[in-house]
């Protein structure tokens, strides 16, 4: 079916396809997902499963359907399911996070962090089938070399990330916002170039089979709304 396509101020526009749900069914479908995405839990006990490399695709594909400042998208997602540089990735990150752990965070962040039972070890670096690391790309280069600014960079990688927990969330899978501080040895470990950032480093499988998580409760509606 062709598009319908009109031209303002000589930029091309296509017809919006909305999807129109009565009333009733509107709150059916946001009661529905607001449920199930709570269900949704950050995990760190992956077992070594494989994930089919296609389902890997279609959950960035779904993360780069996000909005971003001025359609620049900002991103850029690297998929390592190589084990040597799974290591790598590994030994890095524990080297940063042992010093984070004994020397950096100070007392109060390390008693925030108790309810949660982490500690500088990172198994799950090597055990899940993929991590995915996202980078925020600071700038774009034209083909020329010249520098070409983003905007609302952090928003923008930000929501693509919402989307892609979102997306693993329904494809049956867990993952787990990793933030190894610093994190530059991920540029350096991928080779990345120097319009980037790294951003999160998302391990990505399935839970192991007796995986527990903390017993957390999350704000109450009343605590996170305010009406006018
Ligand atoms: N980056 C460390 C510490 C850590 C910090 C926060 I804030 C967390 O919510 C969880 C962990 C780590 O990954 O262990």
């Amino acid at each position: 079916m062709d598009k319908k396509i009109k031209i303002i101020n000589g930029y091309e526009f296509i017809a919006y396809h909305h999807e129109s749900y009565s009333e009733e069914e509107t709150i059916r479908r946001s009661k529905f997902f607001y449920q199930w995405m709570d269900k949704r839990r950050t995990v760190r006990d992956f077992s070594d499963k494989p994930i089919p490399k296609e389902v890997i695709e279609n959950i960035i594909c779904c993360a780069s359907t996000a909005p971003s400042g001025a359609h620049k998208q900002p991103w850029a997602f690297c998929i390592v399911s190589d084990a040597d540089l799974k290591t790598q990735i590994r030994k890095a990150a524990e080297e940063e996070e042992y010093e984070s752990y004994n020397s950096r965070m100070p007392t109060e962040w390390l008693d925030d962090l108790k309810p949660l039972q982490t500690d500088w070890q990172k198994p799950f670096l090597e055990i899940a089938p993929y991590l995915i690391i996202v980078f925020k790309k600071t700038y774009d280069l034209n083909p020329n070399g010249n520098k070409k600014t983003n905007y609302y960079v952090a928003e923008s990688v930000g929501l693509a990330c919402g989307f892609l927990l979102t997306a693993i969330h329904h494809a049956g899978l867990v993952a787990l916002t990793h933030t190894p501080r610093p994190m530059n040895f991920l540029t350096k470990l991928l080779k990345r170039p120097e319009n980037e950032r790294p951003f999160l480093l998302i391990p990505v499988g399935y839970p192991t089979e007796n995986t527990y998580v903390p017993q957390l409760a999350r704000k109450s509606l009343a605590e996170i709304a305010t009406y006018y």
